[in-house]
Protein backbone atom coordinates (compact mmCIF):
# COMPACT_ATOMS: atom_id res chain seq x y z
CA UNK A 1 0.00 0.00 0.00
CA UNK A 2 1.58 3.59 -0.47
CA UNK A 3 1.50 6.26 1.47
CA UNK A 4 -1.31 6.14 4.24
CA UNK A 5 -1.58 9.60 5.03
CA UNK A 6 -2.06 10.17 0.98
CA UNK A 7 -4.60 7.46 1.25
CA UNK A 8 -6.78 9.04 4.26
CA UNK A 9 -6.36 12.80 2.74
CA UNK A 10 -8.11 11.11 -0.50
CA UNK A 11 -10.41 9.53 1.48
CA UNK A 12 -11.85 12.57 3.34
CA UNK A 13 -11.86 14.57 -0.04
CA UNK A 14 -14.91 12.32 -0.82
CA UNK A 15 -16.81 11.83 2.22
CA UNK A 16 -15.72 14.05 4.66
CA UNK A 17 -13.28 14.11 7.81
CA UNK A 18 -16.47 12.76 10.37
CA UNK A 19 -16.55 10.14 7.03
CA UNK A 20 -12.99 8.23 8.05
CA UNK A 21 -12.19 6.46 11.03
CA UNK A 22 -8.77 6.48 11.94
CA UNK A 23 -6.28 4.62 14.32
CA UNK A 24 -4.99 6.16 17.34
CA UNK A 25 -7.53 8.96 16.76
CA UNK A 26 -11.33 7.40 16.63
CA UNK A 27 -10.17 3.93 18.69
CA UNK A 28 -13.69 3.47 20.88
CA UNK A 29 -15.53 3.41 17.35
CA UNK A 30 -13.01 1.46 15.43
CA UNK A 31 -13.47 -1.19 17.77
CA UNK A 32 -16.82 -2.28 16.43
CA UNK A 33 -15.23 -2.72 12.94
CA UNK A 34 -12.25 -4.55 13.51
CA UNK A 35 -14.25 -7.15 15.18
CA UNK A 36 -17.06 -9.52 14.23
CA UNK A 37 -20.25 -9.04 16.31
CA UNK A 38 -19.19 -12.39 18.69
CA UNK A 39 -16.01 -11.40 18.88
CA UNK A 40 -14.53 -14.43 17.49
CA UNK A 41 -12.47 -12.97 14.70
CA UNK A 42 -10.50 -9.51 14.79
CA UNK A 43 -7.79 -7.74 12.89
CA UNK A 44 -6.40 -3.94 12.43
CA UNK A 45 -8.17 -1.90 9.74
CA UNK A 46 -5.55 0.60 8.33
CA UNK A 47 -8.96 3.38 8.03
CA UNK A 48 -12.75 2.75 8.15
CA UNK A 49 -14.29 4.44 5.47
CA UNK A 50 -18.55 5.41 5.94
CA UNK A 51 -19.66 6.66 2.34
CA UNK A 52 -23.37 7.69 2.61
CA UNK A 53 -24.17 7.44 -1.64
CA UNK A 54 -23.47 5.51 -4.39
CA UNK A 55 -20.60 7.69 -5.91
CA UNK A 56 -18.96 8.58 -2.69
CA UNK A 57 -18.69 3.95 -2.64
CA UNK A 58 -16.99 4.71 -6.13
CA UNK A 59 -14.71 7.52 -5.26
CA UNK A 60 -13.48 5.51 -2.62
CA UNK A 61 -12.91 2.96 -4.02
CA UNK A 62 -11.25 4.55 -7.10
CA UNK A 63 -9.16 5.97 -4.24
CA UNK A 64 -7.81 2.64 -2.87
CA UNK A 65 -6.98 1.50 -6.47
CA UNK A 66 -5.46 4.50 -7.10
CA UNK A 67 -3.43 3.88 -3.53
CA UNK A 68 -3.10 -0.02 -3.93
CA UNK A 69 -5.20 -0.21 -0.83
CA UNK A 70 -7.27 -3.64 0.02
CA UNK A 71 -11.10 -3.17 0.44
CA UNK A 72 -13.23 -4.94 3.05
CA UNK A 73 -16.64 -4.49 2.63
CA UNK A 74 -18.59 -4.75 5.74
CA UNK A 75 -22.42 -4.37 6.49
CA UNK A 76 -23.55 -5.38 10.18
CA UNK A 77 -20.69 -7.91 11.05
CA UNK A 78 -22.65 -10.51 12.23
CA UNK A 79 -20.91 -12.79 9.68
CA UNK A 80 -19.97 -16.67 10.89
CA UNK A 81 -17.13 -16.99 9.22
CA UNK A 82 -14.67 -13.91 9.74
CA UNK A 83 -15.54 -12.27 6.12
CA UNK A 84 -16.26 -9.02 7.22
CA UNK A 85 -12.97 -8.37 9.46
CA UNK A 86 -9.79 -7.07 8.07
CA UNK A 87 -6.51 -8.88 8.40
CA UNK A 88 -4.00 -8.30 11.29
CA UNK A 89 -1.49 -6.21 8.38
CA UNK A 90 -3.17 -2.72 9.19
CA UNK A 91 -3.14 -2.02 5.87
CA UNK A 92 -6.61 -3.02 4.62
CA UNK A 93 -9.47 -0.14 3.86
CA UNK A 94 -12.80 -1.66 5.52
CA UNK A 95 -16.11 0.42 3.68
CA UNK A 96 -18.72 0.25 5.78
CA UNK A 97 -22.16 0.23 4.61
CA UNK A 98 -23.68 2.25 7.78
CA UNK A 99 -24.96 5.21 5.67
CA UNK A 100 -26.15 3.56 3.02
CA UNK A 101 -29.50 3.31 4.76
CA UNK A 102 -32.19 5.00 2.23
CA UNK A 103 -35.58 2.62 0.71
CA UNK A 104 -35.39 3.43 -3.17
CA UNK A 105 -38.51 2.24 -4.21
CA UNK A 106 -41.52 -0.07 -2.70
CA UNK A 107 -43.53 -0.94 -6.04
CA UNK A 108 -46.96 -2.91 -4.92
CA UNK A 109 -47.92 -3.78 -8.51
CA UNK A 110 -44.37 -5.46 -9.30
CA UNK A 111 -44.03 -6.64 -5.92
CA UNK A 112 -40.65 -5.30 -5.75
CA UNK A 113 -38.53 -3.30 -2.54
CA UNK A 114 -35.38 -1.66 -3.65
CA UNK A 115 -33.05 -0.91 -1.00
CA UNK A 116 -29.34 0.31 -0.24
CA UNK A 117 -26.80 -2.21 0.97
CA UNK A 118 -26.56 -0.94 4.61
CA UNK A 119 -30.39 -1.28 5.57
CA UNK A 120 -30.84 -3.68 8.63
CA UNK A 121 -32.99 -6.57 7.60
CA UNK A 122 -35.74 -6.18 9.75
CA UNK A 123 -35.96 -2.55 8.79
CA UNK A 124 -36.73 -3.90 4.76
CA UNK A 125 -38.95 -6.82 5.98
CA UNK A 126 -41.11 -3.93 7.90
CA UNK A 127 -41.06 -1.92 4.93
CA UNK A 128 -42.39 -4.33 3.00
CA UNK A 129 -45.28 -4.91 5.51
CA UNK A 130 -46.38 -1.83 5.62
CA UNK A 131 -47.31 -2.30 1.95
CA UNK A 132 -49.31 -5.62 3.21
CA UNK A 133 -46.14 -7.77 1.79
CA UNK A 134 -43.25 -10.25 2.75
CA UNK A 135 -40.06 -10.38 2.67
CA UNK A 136 -39.63 -14.01 3.26
CA UNK A 137 -35.95 -13.48 4.75
CA UNK A 138 -35.66 -14.34 8.25
CA UNK A 139 -32.95 -15.00 10.63
CA UNK A 140 -31.46 -15.31 14.57
CA UNK A 141 -29.41 -12.01 13.27
CA UNK A 142 -32.51 -9.74 11.11
CA UNK A 143 -32.32 -6.83 13.82
CA UNK A 144 -28.49 -5.95 13.09
CA UNK A 145 -27.58 -7.46 9.84
CA UNK A 146 -28.02 -5.52 6.48
CA UNK A 147 -29.24 -6.65 2.92
CA UNK A 148 -25.72 -6.29 1.53
CA UNK A 149 -24.42 -8.71 3.99
CA UNK A 150 -27.17 -11.01 3.50
CA UNK A 151 -26.29 -10.93 -0.38
CA UNK A 152 -22.95 -11.05 0.00
CA UNK A 153 -23.09 -14.29 1.31
CA UNK A 154 -26.32 -15.68 0.06
CA UNK A 155 -27.85 -16.07 3.54
CA UNK A 156 -30.39 -18.84 4.36
CA UNK A 157 -32.47 -18.74 7.47
CA UNK A 158 -35.73 -20.46 8.22
CA UNK A 159 -37.94 -19.22 5.33
CA UNK A 160 -35.51 -20.86 2.66
CA UNK A 161 -37.94 -23.76 2.79
CA UNK A 162 -40.69 -22.37 1.11
CA UNK A 163 -39.45 -19.17 -0.30
CA UNK A 164 -35.57 -20.28 -1.29
CA UNK A 165 -32.27 -18.77 -0.17
CA UNK A 166 -31.13 -15.13 -0.90
CA UNK A 167 -30.21 -16.00 -4.09
CA UNK A 168 -33.76 -16.61 -5.09
CA UNK A 169 -35.31 -13.58 -4.10
CA UNK A 170 -32.77 -11.22 -5.43
CA UNK A 171 -34.00 -9.61 -8.99
CA UNK A 172 -31.50 -6.46 -9.53
CA UNK A 173 -28.44 -5.45 -8.11
CA UNK A 174 -26.10 -2.16 -7.92
CA UNK A 175 -22.29 -2.83 -7.60
CA UNK A 176 -19.76 -0.74 -7.35
CA UNK A 177 -16.21 -2.86 -8.80
CA UNK A 178 -12.71 -2.56 -7.55
CA UNK A 179 -11.82 0.11 -10.10
CA UNK A 180 -14.57 2.51 -8.76
CA UNK A 181 -16.96 1.65 -11.93
CA UNK A 182 -20.38 1.18 -11.30
CA UNK A 183 -22.76 -1.73 -12.58
CA UNK A 184 -26.25 -0.58 -12.26
CA UNK A 185 -28.23 -3.84 -12.84
CA UNK A 186 -31.19 -2.83 -10.64
CA UNK A 187 -33.74 -4.51 -12.97
CA UNK A 188 -36.77 -5.59 -11.28
CA UNK A 189 -37.44 -8.39 -14.12
CA UNK A 190 -38.27 -12.21 -13.34
CA UNK A 191 -37.18 -13.41 -16.57
CA UNK A 192 -34.11 -11.73 -18.34
CA UNK A 193 -32.46 -14.19 -20.69
CA UNK A 194 -30.17 -11.51 -21.89
CA UNK A 195 -26.94 -13.69 -21.08
CA UNK A 196 -24.82 -14.30 -18.51
CA UNK A 197 -26.74 -13.78 -15.10
CA UNK A 198 -23.76 -11.26 -13.72
CA UNK A 199 -25.99 -10.55 -10.72
CA UNK A 200 -25.64 -14.38 -9.23
CA UNK A 201 -21.52 -13.43 -9.37
CA UNK A 202 -22.11 -11.43 -6.72
CA UNK A 203 -24.62 -13.30 -4.41
CA UNK A 204 -22.58 -15.00 -2.05
CA UNK A 205 -19.23 -13.61 -2.80
CA UNK A 206 -18.68 -12.77 0.27
CA UNK A 207 -17.33 -9.38 -0.60
CA UNK A 208 -14.47 -10.45 -2.77
CA UNK A 209 -15.96 -9.01 -6.37
CA UNK A 210 -17.11 -5.38 -5.45
CA UNK A 211 -19.27 -3.31 -3.17
CA UNK A 212 -22.97 -3.88 -3.44
CA UNK A 213 -24.96 -0.80 -3.05
CA UNK A 214 -28.15 -1.51 -3.24
CA UNK A 215 -30.48 -4.42 -4.15
CA UNK A 216 -33.95 -5.27 -5.78
CA UNK A 217 -35.83 -8.21 -3.49
CA UNK A 218 -38.96 -10.02 -4.51
CA UNK A 219 -41.95 -9.50 -2.69
CA UNK A 220 -44.47 -12.33 -1.51
CA UNK A 221 -47.81 -11.97 -0.60
CA UNK A 222 -47.99 -11.90 3.47
CA UNK A 223 -48.83 -14.53 5.59
CA UNK A 224 -52.22 -13.82 7.21
CA UNK A 225 -52.54 -16.94 9.21
CA UNK A 226 -50.01 -19.29 10.80
CA UNK A 227 -49.75 -22.10 13.63
CA UNK A 228 -46.58 -23.87 14.71
CA UNK A 229 -46.24 -27.68 15.55
CA UNK A 230 -43.67 -27.89 18.56
CA UNK A 231 -43.17 -32.05 18.07
CA UNK A 232 -40.85 -34.96 20.25
CA UNK A 233 -39.62 -36.51 18.14
CA UNK A 234 -37.29 -40.26 18.74
CA UNK A 235 -34.82 -39.74 15.97
CA UNK A 236 -33.52 -37.66 12.88
CA UNK A 237 -35.07 -40.16 10.58
CA UNK A 238 -38.60 -39.66 11.99
CA UNK A 239 -37.65 -35.28 11.20
CA UNK A 240 -37.31 -36.47 7.77
CA UNK A 241 -40.41 -38.47 7.42
CA UNK A 242 -42.44 -36.02 9.68
CA UNK A 243 -41.17 -33.50 6.91
CA UNK A 244 -42.68 -35.72 4.09
CA UNK A 245 -46.33 -35.93 5.37
CA UNK A 246 -46.31 -32.16 6.35
CA UNK A 247 -45.47 -31.33 2.68
CA UNK A 248 -47.96 -34.01 1.69
CA UNK A 249 -50.70 -32.33 3.56
CA UNK A 250 -50.05 -28.72 3.91
CA UNK A 251 -48.41 -28.47 0.54
CA UNK A 252 -46.75 -25.03 -0.17
CA UNK A 253 -47.67 -24.00 3.55
CA UNK A 254 -44.98 -25.56 4.99
CA UNK A 255 -42.97 -22.24 5.60
CA UNK A 256 -40.63 -23.47 8.10
CA UNK A 257 -38.89 -26.96 9.34
CA UNK A 258 -36.63 -26.69 11.96
CA UNK A 259 -34.93 -29.52 14.59
CA UNK A 260 -33.18 -28.68 17.87
CA UNK A 261 -31.88 -31.82 19.92
CA UNK A 262 -31.76 -32.11 23.17
CA UNK A 263 -28.56 -30.32 24.27
CA UNK A 264 -29.06 -27.00 22.17
CA UNK A 265 -32.62 -26.64 23.89
CA UNK A 266 -30.97 -26.90 27.18
CA UNK A 267 -28.80 -24.22 26.68
CA UNK A 268 -31.74 -21.89 25.87
CA UNK A 269 -33.28 -22.88 28.89
CA UNK A 270 -29.89 -22.10 30.99
CA UNK A 271 -28.77 -19.08 29.04
CA UNK A 272 -31.78 -16.92 27.74
CA UNK A 273 -34.45 -15.68 30.50
CA UNK A 274 -37.96 -16.59 30.02
CA UNK A 275 -37.80 -19.50 27.60
CA UNK A 276 -39.51 -22.82 28.16
CA UNK A 277 -39.64 -26.11 26.14
CA UNK A 278 -43.11 -27.02 26.65
CA UNK A 279 -42.19 -30.92 25.91
CA UNK A 280 -39.85 -31.12 28.83
CA UNK A 281 -35.53 -32.20 28.14
CA UNK A 282 -36.79 -36.54 27.41
CA UNK A 283 -37.18 -36.13 23.52
CA UNK A 284 -33.65 -36.03 21.74
CA UNK A 285 -34.96 -33.71 19.14
CA UNK A 286 -37.74 -30.85 18.80
CA UNK A 287 -39.10 -30.12 15.80
CA UNK A 288 -40.75 -26.76 15.09
CA UNK A 289 -43.15 -26.77 12.60
CA UNK A 290 -44.76 -23.62 10.75
CA UNK A 291 -47.89 -23.54 8.83
CA UNK A 292 -48.57 -20.64 6.98
CA UNK A 293 -51.84 -19.22 4.85
CA UNK A 294 -52.12 -16.06 2.92
CA UNK A 295 -55.99 -15.87 3.33
CA UNK A 296 -57.00 -14.42 6.22
CA UNK A 297 -60.19 -17.05 7.26
CA UNK A 298 -57.92 -19.88 6.30
CA UNK A 299 -58.51 -22.09 8.97
CA UNK A 300 -54.58 -23.35 9.43
CA UNK A 301 -55.58 -24.81 12.58
CA UNK A 302 -57.76 -27.30 11.08
CA UNK A 303 -54.29 -28.23 8.86
CA UNK A 304 -52.57 -28.76 11.82
CA UNK A 305 -54.89 -31.31 13.31
CA UNK A 306 -55.07 -33.16 10.32
CA UNK A 307 -50.87 -32.68 10.08
CA UNK A 308 -50.94 -34.68 13.56
CA UNK A 309 -53.09 -37.43 12.71
CA UNK A 310 -51.30 -38.23 9.82
CA UNK A 311 -48.00 -37.76 11.67
CA UNK A 312 -49.71 -39.83 14.63
CA UNK A 313 -50.56 -42.87 11.71
CA UNK A 314 -47.16 -43.15 10.62
CA UNK A 315 -45.39 -43.12 14.00
CA UNK A 316 -43.62 -39.95 13.31
CA UNK A 317 -43.92 -37.91 16.31
CA UNK A 318 -43.96 -38.69 20.13
CA UNK A 319 -45.55 -35.93 21.48
CA UNK A 320 -46.95 -32.56 20.44
CA UNK A 321 -48.33 -29.07 20.91
CA UNK A 322 -49.86 -26.70 18.39
CA UNK A 323 -49.36 -22.93 19.56
CA UNK A 324 -50.44 -19.74 17.56
CA UNK A 325 -49.88 -15.88 18.37
CA UNK A 326 -47.35 -15.15 21.28
CA UNK A 327 -47.22 -18.73 21.85
CA UNK A 328 -45.57 -19.42 18.50
CA UNK A 329 -43.54 -16.50 19.19
CA UNK A 330 -42.11 -18.06 22.41
CA UNK A 331 -41.42 -21.10 20.49
CA UNK A 332 -39.23 -19.47 18.01
CA UNK A 333 -37.52 -17.45 20.93
CA UNK A 334 -36.31 -20.91 21.75
CA UNK A 335 -35.03 -21.70 18.41
CA UNK A 336 -33.52 -18.24 17.60
CA UNK A 337 -31.99 -18.23 21.17
CA UNK A 338 -29.52 -21.57 20.60
CA UNK A 339 -26.45 -19.29 18.46
CA UNK A 340 -26.29 -16.78 21.41
CA UNK A 341 -26.87 -19.16 24.35
CA UNK A 342 -23.83 -21.45 22.96
CA UNK A 343 -21.66 -18.66 23.45
CA UNK A 344 -22.13 -19.05 27.18
CA UNK A 345 -20.97 -22.33 26.93
CA UNK A 346 -17.46 -21.47 25.98
CA UNK A 347 -15.76 -21.45 22.55
CA UNK A 348 -18.23 -22.61 19.78
CA UNK A 349 -17.26 -25.09 16.87
CA UNK A 350 -19.83 -24.15 14.35
CA UNK A 351 -20.16 -26.65 11.62
CA UNK A 352 -22.83 -25.47 9.20
CA UNK A 353 -22.89 -28.44 6.62
CA UNK A 354 -25.87 -29.85 4.56
CA UNK A 355 -26.42 -33.23 3.27
CA UNK A 356 -29.55 -34.43 1.28
CA UNK A 357 -32.55 -35.25 3.35
CA UNK A 358 -32.33 -39.13 2.98
CA UNK A 359 -28.78 -39.11 4.13
CA UNK A 360 -29.34 -37.03 7.34
CA UNK A 361 -29.28 -39.60 9.99
CA UNK A 362 -26.70 -41.75 8.94
CA UNK A 363 -24.48 -38.87 8.58
CA UNK A 364 -25.07 -37.66 12.05
CA UNK A 365 -24.93 -41.23 13.01
CA UNK A 366 -21.28 -41.96 12.22
CA UNK A 367 -20.55 -38.52 13.13
CA UNK A 368 -21.61 -39.18 16.97
CA UNK A 369 -19.49 -42.03 17.01
CA UNK A 370 -16.33 -40.76 15.17
CA UNK A 371 -16.59 -37.74 17.83
CA UNK A 372 -17.01 -40.04 20.58
CA UNK A 373 -13.70 -41.26 20.24
CA UNK A 374 -12.04 -38.25 19.27
CA UNK A 375 -13.12 -36.32 22.72
CA UNK A 376 -15.57 -38.61 24.86
CA UNK A 377 -17.94 -36.03 26.59
CA UNK A 378 -17.70 -33.62 23.63
CA UNK A 379 -21.35 -31.93 23.53
CA UNK A 380 -22.74 -31.70 20.57
CA UNK A 381 -25.02 -28.76 20.01
CA UNK A 382 -27.21 -29.81 16.28
CA UNK A 383 -30.61 -27.51 15.40
CA UNK A 384 -30.82 -26.15 12.22
CA UNK A 385 -32.84 -26.16 8.91
CA UNK A 386 -33.46 -29.77 8.38
CA UNK A 387 -36.42 -29.17 6.17
CA UNK A 388 -32.91 -28.15 3.59
CA UNK A 389 -30.95 -30.90 4.82
CA UNK A 390 -28.90 -27.92 6.87
CA UNK A 391 -27.73 -28.59 10.34
CA UNK A 392 -25.77 -26.03 12.36
CA UNK A 393 -23.59 -29.02 13.52
CA UNK A 394 -21.77 -27.29 16.38
CA UNK A 395 -19.73 -28.63 19.56
CA UNK A 396 -19.03 -27.31 22.88
CA UNK A 397 -16.75 -28.93 25.35
CA UNK A 398 -17.24 -31.04 27.65
CA UNK A 399 -17.63 -29.57 31.25
CA UNK A 400 -14.58 -28.76 33.24
CA UNK A 401 -12.42 -29.03 29.72
CA UNK A 402 -10.37 -25.96 29.59
CA UNK A 403 -11.13 -24.12 26.29
CA UNK A 404 -7.34 -24.14 25.42
CA UNK A 405 -7.59 -28.07 25.34
CA UNK A 406 -10.49 -27.63 23.70
CA UNK A 407 -9.08 -25.18 21.00
CA UNK A 408 -6.26 -27.53 20.75
CA UNK A 409 -8.43 -30.84 19.63
CA UNK A 410 -10.78 -28.36 17.12
CA UNK A 411 -9.05 -29.18 13.90
CA UNK A 412 -9.63 -33.07 14.40
CA UNK A 413 -13.25 -32.66 15.23
CA UNK A 414 -13.97 -30.89 12.58
CA UNK A 415 -12.38 -32.89 10.13
CA UNK A 416 -14.31 -36.10 12.05
CA UNK A 417 -17.52 -33.88 10.50
CA UNK A 418 -16.38 -32.84 7.16
CA UNK A 419 -15.13 -36.08 6.39
CA UNK A 420 -18.65 -37.48 6.93
CA UNK A 421 -19.64 -34.63 4.98
CA UNK A 422 -17.66 -35.58 1.88
CA UNK A 423 -18.92 -39.38 2.70
CA UNK A 424 -22.46 -38.31 2.50
CA UNK A 425 -22.45 -36.08 -0.72
CA UNK A 426 -22.84 -33.10 1.25
CA UNK A 427 -21.81 -29.39 1.78
CA UNK A 428 -19.50 -27.74 4.77
CA UNK A 429 -20.92 -24.47 4.41
CA UNK A 430 -24.79 -24.68 3.69
CA UNK A 431 -26.02 -20.75 4.43
CA UNK A 432 -23.17 -19.00 6.15
CA UNK A 433 -20.34 -18.97 3.36
CA UNK A 434 -16.64 -19.46 3.73
CA UNK A 435 -14.93 -16.52 4.55
CA UNK A 436 -11.44 -16.97 6.20
CA UNK A 437 -12.99 -19.52 8.87
CA UNK A 438 -13.33 -22.10 5.76
CA UNK A 439 -12.11 -21.32 3.23
CA UNK A 440 -9.46 -24.04 3.18
CA UNK A 441 -11.30 -26.98 4.08
CA UNK A 442 -13.52 -26.17 1.38
CA UNK A 443 -10.66 -25.88 -1.00
CA UNK A 444 -9.47 -28.98 -0.08
CA UNK A 445 -13.43 -30.49 -0.75
CA UNK A 446 -13.53 -28.92 -4.05
CA UNK A 447 -11.89 -30.58 -7.93
CA UNK A 448 -9.25 -28.36 -9.56
CA UNK A 449 -11.78 -27.44 -12.54
CA UNK A 450 -13.97 -25.86 -9.50
CA UNK A 451 -11.28 -23.73 -7.90
CA UNK A 452 -9.88 -23.11 -11.44
CA UNK A 453 -13.29 -21.70 -12.68
CA UNK A 454 -13.53 -19.54 -9.27
CA UNK A 455 -10.38 -18.37 -9.64
CA UNK A 456 -10.98 -17.55 -12.62
CA UNK A 457 -13.96 -15.14 -11.86
CA UNK A 458 -12.10 -13.78 -9.33
CA UNK A 459 -8.91 -12.08 -11.49
CA UNK A 460 -11.18 -11.04 -14.63
CA UNK A 461 -13.46 -8.36 -12.14
CA UNK A 462 -10.56 -8.43 -9.28
CA UNK A 463 -7.17 -8.84 -11.20
CA UNK A 464 -4.93 -6.83 -8.40
CA UNK A 465 -6.94 -9.20 -5.61
CA UNK A 466 -7.22 -6.17 -3.47
CA UNK A 467 -11.54 -6.74 -3.05
CA UNK A 468 -11.28 -8.68 0.30
CA UNK A 469 -8.03 -11.00 -0.17
CA UNK A 470 -7.89 -13.80 1.82
CA UNK A 471 -11.58 -14.11 1.91
CA UNK A 472 -12.79 -17.05 0.16
CA UNK A 473 -9.90 -18.15 -1.92
CA UNK A 474 -6.27 -18.22 -0.73
CA UNK A 475 -4.58 -14.27 -1.45
CA UNK A 476 -2.90 -15.55 -4.65
P1 LIG B 1 -21.26 -8.85 7.48
O1 LIG B 1 -20.98 -9.77 8.59
O2 LIG B 1 -20.89 -7.43 7.69
O3 LIG B 1 -20.49 -9.36 6.17
C1 LIG B 1 -20.58 -10.70 5.76
C2 LIG B 1 -19.80 -10.86 4.44
O4 LIG B 1 -20.40 -10.09 3.42
C3 LIG B 1 -18.37 -10.38 4.51
O5 LIG B 1 -17.58 -11.17 3.68
C4 LIG B 1 -18.43 -8.95 3.97
O6 LIG B 1 -17.21 -8.54 3.38
C5 LIG B 1 -19.52 -9.08 2.92
N1 LIG B 1 -20.33 -7.87 2.74
C6 LIG B 1 -21.11 -7.24 3.67
N2 LIG B 1 -21.76 -6.21 3.09
C7 LIG B 1 -21.38 -6.19 1.79
C8 LIG B 1 -21.70 -5.37 0.68
N3 LIG B 1 -22.55 -4.35 0.79
N4 LIG B 1 -21.12 -5.62 -0.51
C9 LIG B 1 -20.25 -6.66 -0.66
N5 LIG B 1 -19.90 -7.47 0.36
C10 LIG B 1 -20.47 -7.24 1.56
N6 LIG B 1 -26.87 -16.69 8.35
C11 LIG B 1 -27.74 -17.47 7.65
O7 LIG B 1 -27.50 -17.72 6.48
N7 LIG B 1 -28.88 -17.97 8.23
C12 LIG B 1 -29.19 -17.73 9.53
O8 LIG B 1 -30.20 -18.23 10.03
C13 LIG B 1 -28.31 -16.90 10.29
N8 LIG B 1 -28.58 -16.62 11.57
C14 LIG B 1 -27.69 -15.89 12.30
C15 LIG B 1 -27.98 -15.65 13.64
C16 LIG B 1 -27.08 -14.93 14.43
C17 LIG B 1 -27.40 -14.69 15.87
C18 LIG B 1 -25.87 -14.43 13.83
C19 LIG B 1 -24.88 -13.64 14.64
C20 LIG B 1 -25.60 -14.66 12.50
C21 LIG B 1 -26.48 -15.39 11.71
N9 LIG B 1 -26.24 -15.66 10.36
C22 LIG B 1 -27.14 -16.41 9.64
C23 LIG B 1 -24.95 -15.27 9.74
C24 LIG B 1 -24.81 -14.05 8.82
O9 LIG B 1 -24.35 -14.54 7.56
C25 LIG B 1 -26.03 -13.18 8.61
O10 LIG B 1 -26.30 -12.56 9.84
C26 LIG B 1 -25.88 -12.11 7.50
O11 LIG B 1 -25.91 -12.72 6.24
C27 LIG B 1 -24.64 -11.22 7.58
O12 LIG B 1 -25.01 -9.87 7.30
P2 LIG B 1 -24.10 -8.66 7.78
O13 LIG B 1 -24.68 -7.41 7.27
O14 LIG B 1 -23.86 -8.72 9.23
O15 LIG B 1 -22.75 -8.98 6.98
C1 LIG C 1 -29.12 -20.17 12.99
O1 LIG C 1 -29.76 -20.85 12.19
C2 LIG C 1 -27.92 -19.42 12.50
O2 LIG C 1 -29.47 -20.01 14.18
C3 LIG C 1 -26.74 -19.41 13.45
O3 LIG C 1 -27.57 -19.79 11.22
C4 LIG C 1 -26.05 -20.73 13.55
O4 LIG C 1 -24.71 -19.88 15.34
C5 LIG C 1 -24.88 -20.77 14.52
O5 LIG C 1 -24.13 -21.75 14.43
ZN1 LIG D 1 -28.97 -21.14 10.28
Amino acid sequence: MADPDLLRTALVDVVGERGVLVPGVHDDRLATYAADWRGAYAGRPALVVLPSTTDEVAAVLRACAAHGAAVVPQGGNTGLCGGAVPDASGTQVVVSTDRLRAVRDLDVANRTLTVEAGVVLADAQAAAGAAGLLLPLTMGSQGRCTVGGVVATNAGGTGVLRYGSTRALVLGLEVVLPDGRVWDGLRGLRKDNTGYDLKQLFVGAEGTLGVVTAVVLALQPAVRRRVGLWVGLDSLAAAVGLLGTAREVAGERVTAFEVMSAPSRAMVLDHVPGTRDPLGPEHPWCGLVELGDTAPDADVEALAERLLTAAAERDQLVDAVVATGPQLDALWALREGISEAQNHEGPSLKHDVSVALGSMADYVAACDAGLARELPGVRVVAYGHVGDGNLHHNLSKPPGTDDADFLALAPRLTEVLYAQVAAHGGSISAEHGLGTAKRDAAAAYKSDVELDLMRAVKRAIDPDGRMNPGKVLAAS
